[in-house]
């Protein structure tokens, strides 16, 4: 079984979301999202919409996902891929370059984003409303 993990919060799902979820998937036959905890999200300077433990249940919801863990630090990533015996680790290319230490431990790939969609936008063009 080919499995891969990706990373983020994932708040305020929206399309973007699912299209990195979908290819995600598609590299492999077991996806495992490690969400970004709403502590964590602090340490990134983000603050969630939606709480970690909502966050993981729209996750778990979403049939690309086989398996939500809470992403706690930057540096549970090595352990995450040892630990769950992962083969594929991908981030949307706005990341790009920053897990290459990952492959030492597993294939990395990084995916275009999705045009025109982000949480901040979604955020924002709401404001306006
Ligand atoms: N994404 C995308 N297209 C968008 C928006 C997001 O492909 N229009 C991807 C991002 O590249 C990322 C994933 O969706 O791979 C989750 O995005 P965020 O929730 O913004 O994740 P982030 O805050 O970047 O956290 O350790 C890694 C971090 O936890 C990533």
């Amino acid at each position: 079984m080919k499995k891969v993990i990706t990373y983020g919060t994932f708040d305020l799902f929206h399309v973007g979301h699912l299209n990195i979820l979908r290819r995600a998937k598609e590299l492999g036959d077991y996806l495992i999202v490690a969400v970004s905890s709403d502590a964590f999200n602090a340490q990134k300077g983000k603050k969630a919409y939606h709480s970690d433990q909502d966050r993981m249940a729209i996750l778990k919801a979403i049939k690309y996902v086989d398996e939500v863990i809470l992403e706690e630090s930057w540096d549970q990533k090595i352990k995450d891929v040892q630990e769950h015996d992962v083969d594929v680790f991908v981030m949307g290319d706005d990341w790009k370059g920053q897990f290459d230490f990952l492959k030492d431990y597993c294939e990395v790939v990084y995916l275009p984003r999705t045009e025109g969609i982000s949480t901040t936008k979604i955020k924002d063009d709401l404001k306006d409303k």
